[in-house]
């Protein structure tokens, strides 16, 4: 039997220790230029390259066809997608899983639409790995991936939401605010998958201060944290320490965002998935 994770780059993941994993890029454009969201991109000179492009900027999900082709020969592929509340990509997923059963009835594919993206996508997708080396079946992974999504949530902190605005994924207005004399958005993805603003704050500080109330509000004791920053590394490691803080044995792992929760999370912005 051969397993397979698959998940949108937006998971910012390029593997998976054990585990057969592919991912899929969405794609991010600026007039001509388009930058895939593969382990190739330099994210770095692609926010460069942003910076210094007047035009309009935007993003593309995959299509069914880069789904499909991802699953490989996988008898049992399973897998998570960026929130259907802001992108067509679990759409492209689910067609894709449709499309690939059809053509192989013996072969199985389950992708979860995440309602969510970043760090909480690859808490979902080391869960997944986790079920496959214990053995699990198909119908078991997909038992508990669901009641295991119940249980995990993202916040964010960001200083900007100029290509949130841009790309009709937010409210102008508070795209306006955000972004003036050092004020931060912290917020979580909501039930619906969308981006829900909470808290304004001014300073990086008290946003990571809010940030750690809003975990334990929203019922954190200590499980696991992933946190994915664009380019604030700093305020990454400031946030685990307090963190650790309360919860000195927490499991809390920090990385780079990918090219495409760069592009929305903006430079400074950081998200943080954890478990309830
Ligand atoms: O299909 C497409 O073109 C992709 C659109 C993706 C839009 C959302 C990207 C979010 C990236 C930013 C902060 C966290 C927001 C959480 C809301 C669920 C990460």
């Amino acid at each position: 039997m051969k397993f397979k994770i698959v998940a949108d780059s937006s998971a910012n993941l390029d593997c998976i220790n054990g585990v057969d994993f592919t991912s899929v890029p969405l794609t991010i454009q600026a007039g001509s230029n388009s930058y895939v969201d593969d382990a190739s991109l330099d994210v770095r000179a692609m926010l460069d390259g942003l910076k210094n492009y007047e035009g309009k900027t935007g993003t593309a999900c995959p299509s069914v066809g880069n789904w499909y082709s991802a699953f490989g020969d996988a008898d049992i592929v399973v897998g998570a997608s960026i929130t259907s509340g802001l992108s067509g990509c679990f759409n492209a997923a689910r067609l894709a899983a449709k499309e690939y059963m059809k053509d192989h009835p013996e072969r199985k594919v389950f992708i979860l639409d995440s309602l969510s993206t970043g760090p909480e996508l690859q808490l979902l997708i080391e869960k997944y790995a986790e079920y496959i080396k214990a053995g699990f079946s198909f119908d078991q992974i997909r038992g508990s991936i669901m009641s295991y999504a119940k249980k995990t949530h993202l916040l964010f902190s960001l200083e900007r939401l100029e290509n949130f605005a841009k790309n009709g994924r937010v409210n102008p207005a508070v795209a306006k605010v955000v972004g003036l004399l050092g004020i931060r958005v912290v917020g979580r993805a909501s039930d619906e998958g969308t981006l829900e603003p909470t808290f304004k704050v001014r300073g990086e500080r008290k946003a990571l201060t809010k940030l750690f109330d809003y975990m334990k509000e929203l019922g954190f004791q200590g499980g696991k944290v992933r946190i994915s920053h664009s380019y604030n590394e700093n305020a990454a490691n400031n946030f685990a320490e307090l963190i650790r803080s309360t919860f000195p044995n927490c499991d809390i792992q920090i990385r780079l965002n990918r090219g495409l929760c760069c592009y929305y999370a903006e430079e400074g912005g950081i998200l943080v998935g954890f478990e309830i």
